[in-house]
């Protein structure tokens, strides 16, 4: 880590470097502590530009710190200090300038951005709130109602909308450097006709009146869904409105330190973690990855049409193959549907979705595919048909192009049989709807290179996913855990609990639907019908309670009944009479669970099985566990995964 300062004229220019992302830990904390006394003593410097080397402004404090006590000197003081400081300090912004980076370019006097910059507080996504003066100065500096949603939100913003809101005082574009010592000359030469801003701590604000804070906390509690951050944020927030500015300071910092205390505090930081990590396996070592500048897609259903979008929406061309020509069809307009629907949200422009549009070729000529870098299949999930798909590609697409199979649940060995040239062969397996899913489930075969491997982490980074590599079982990793807690829902169903009590407590637990209610939406068929093609396939599979309903005509939603009845058109649940007749003679009675020992019970079946995944090598990390079930499955990001809570819980149990 190094603070230097040099000398342009009169100017002064602070320059940290504390790769990779100039986070506040200690030593630069009191790095910057020391250069405020230095150059407060220099009377031949008369204002100080701070600026920061490498990819991006100060990103934080450091996240790494959080598990220990804080060391002085602490991050609000050192705001307070640059905020005091004799001669005015200009933050200039490169890259992001996020939570504690942004609070200290708050106690510099203005604030210079680089056009491509971002400025924000994303503490609520670490669990905790502002600490060092975010939810405070912000009001000051930008009114109420944007600090709440910068704040409470935790989504930076760009350059030019922080020129709007009044985050910044400049948007330059070219030398920043050059342009921040220029800013700095001018406001020296301000004061004789117009005296400096006055500091952020010093300036008025207004607080809205109590309906509009009991609105915004209504919003927020909904949004939030069992994270707390967001509302003590707000709480924060409130105070900074109401109170003097050191009452309101103190009420944040005690609620900074209470927050990074907590377990929510502790899953986030996991998950944020977890997250820089899965993309960098260690395993991969040097293997470089292909450069995939043309991609196919081989189907173009629901699943299909996602990954094509998802594809397109990275910027690489599509080839789309179906069968025949209205297959063809069927695809194109599911994919035009997919853009459709991102324009009228606002997502895309017309004039982006018409490109995207116009990057596709699609067709039923696999000549089409002579010379695609990556291919993924996405046809029915029969081992049949796949491989019928993937001889047809053994033929015509280019030796040495990728090709990928987007199972869910066949033994990617088995499609690839017979593949000229194996070794370019792996299962890419995305999360529907997939151009929306963040997750990707990689999965290599033995013959798989490790170039390939690599590729498919290249491919997850282009795409904006997060990569976990699999290995080879029933469901991969995230469908054999979903398969273990249905049964476990299901047992709990056959002890007596109520269907709808166990999906209450499954979305008191952070879920937004219960085991129950996700089946329903997404149709009860499908796992029967993989169940039935294990049972023809003569394995044994135990009769399901969802076995039953679907034999009597109960899929769920599209046929108005499920586990719980629907009315025609409209999507609420309704306990079934029907479902109860059904399953009546499965039935015990028992005595009941609190929703938190359901929810414990539920939970704790993921992590059993994660367990065994993990001994197996079908996963590589408990914490690639915990992100399959969050950015595949819904899982509560404040809780960090079954993984982490099952470890979480055990170790609080042994103190
Ligand atoms: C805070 O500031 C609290 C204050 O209000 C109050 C305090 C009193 N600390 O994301 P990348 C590491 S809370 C430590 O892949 P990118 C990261 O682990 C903080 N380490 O880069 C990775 O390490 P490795 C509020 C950090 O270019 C490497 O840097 N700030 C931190 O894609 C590269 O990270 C945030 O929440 C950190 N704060 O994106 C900002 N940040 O190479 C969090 C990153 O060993 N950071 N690392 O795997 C980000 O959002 C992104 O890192 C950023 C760059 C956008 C800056």
């Amino acid at each position: 880590m190094t603070v230097s300062i040099d000398r342009d004229r009169e100017v002064a220019i602070v320059t940290v470097d504390n790769p990779p992302v100039n986070a506040l830990g200690q030593a630069l904390r009191q790095a910057l502590w020391d250069a405020v006394g230095t150059l407060d003593a220099d009377a031949t410097v008369r204002a100080v530009v701070l600026i920061c080397a490498g990819r991006t402004f100060i990103a934080g404090a450091d996240v790494t710190e959080f598990g220990k006590p804080p060391v002085p000197p602490h991050l609000p003081d050192l705001v307070d200090r640059l905020e005091r400081a004799a001669k005015p300090w200009i933050a200039a912004i490169h890259g992001s300038a996020l939570g504690g980076g942004f609070e200290v370019a708050m106690g510099c006097r203005f604030r210079v951005a680089l056009d491509s910059a971002s400025v924000g507080l994303p503490e609520v996504t670490l669990g905790i709130v502002p600490g060092a003066s975010g939810t405070v100065r912000t009001p000051r500096l930008a009114g109420v109602a944007a600090a709440v949603e910068l704040v409470t939100g935790g989504r930076p913003v760009k350059a030019a909308k922080a020129l709007s809101l009044g985050l910044v005082d400049a948007v330059v574009s070219g030398d920043l450097r050059a342009e921040a010592v220029a800013f700095a000359r001018q406001t020296l030469t301000q004061p004789l006709m117009q005296p400096l801003p006055q500091p952020i701590s010093a300036r008025p604000i207004t607080s809205p009146d109590p309906a509009w804070w009991d609105e915004q906390r209504q919003a927020i509690a909904r949004r939030a869904r069992g994270e707390v951050a967001p509302l003590r944020a707000l709480d924060c927030l409130r105070t900074a409105a109401e109170k003097p500015f050191a009452e309101a300071m103190a009420f944040e910092r005690a609620t900074f330190l209470d927050l990074r205390a907590s377990d929510q505090a502790a899953a986030l930081r996991h998950i944020f973690f977890a997250e820089r990590a899965a993309p960098k396996p260690a395993h991969l070592g040097d293997a470089r990855p292909k450069e995939i500048r043309s991609t196919a897609v081989i189907g173009g259903g629901t699943m299909g049409a996602g990954i094509a979008a998802a594809l397109l929406d990275a910027g690489l061309p599509v080839v789309l193959i179906e069968r025949d020509e209205d297959a063809v069809q069927r695809g194109l307009a599911n994919l035009r549907a997919i853009f459709d629907g991102a324009v009228k949200r606002g997502k895309l422009t017309e004039a982006q979705a018409k490109a995207r549009l116009d990057s596709v070729t699609a067709g039923s000529d696999h000549g089409l595919l002579a010379d695609t870098d990556l291919v993924i299949e996405a046809v029915f999930e029969e081992l049949s048909v796949k491989r019928a798909v993937f001889a047809q590609l053994g033929q015509t697409c280019r030796a040495d192009a990728i090709l990928a199979t987007n199972t869910s649940y066949l033994d990617p060995r088995r499609i690839a049989e017979g593949l000229p040239h194996p070794d370019r062969f792996v299962g890419l397996h995305f999360f529907s709807p997939a151009n929306v899913m963040k997750l990707l489930e990689i999965v290599p075969t033995p013959t798989t290179s490790p170039e390939t491997l690599a590729t498919g982490f290249a491919l997850a980074r282009q795409l904006g996913k997060i990569p976990v590599q699999a290995g080879i079982c029933d469901g991969f990793i995230g469908n054999r855990i979903l398969k273990r807690y249905r049964a476990e829902a299901e047992t709990l169903v056959r002890q007596g609990i109520p269907i709808a009590a166990i999906d209450a407590a499954m979305r008191g637990h952070g879920f937004a639907m219960g085991p129950f209610e996700a089946q329903d939406l997404g149709g009860l068929d499908i796992a029967y019908l993989q169940r039935e093609g294990a049972r023809a396939a003569g394995q044994d599979v135990p009769e399901t309670l969802g076995d039953i309903l679907v034999r009597a005509g109960r899929k769920g939603q599209k046929t108005g009944g499920g586990w719980y009845d629907y009315a025609p058109g409209d999507r609420l649940a309704q306990p079934s009479q029907a479902t109860a007749a059904l399953l009546a003679d499965h039935i015990s009675t028992g005595p009941g669970l609190t929703a938190e020992a359901i929810a414990s019970r539920l939970t704790g079946a993921m992590a059993t099985e994660g367990k065994a995944i993990l001994a197996e090598g079908i996963a590589q990390r408990a914490s690639d566990i915990d992100l399959v079930e969050i950015h595949g499955y819904g899982y509560p990001r404040w809780r960090g995964g079954p993984m982490f809570e099952a470890e979480r819980k055990a170790s609080q149990r042994s103190v």
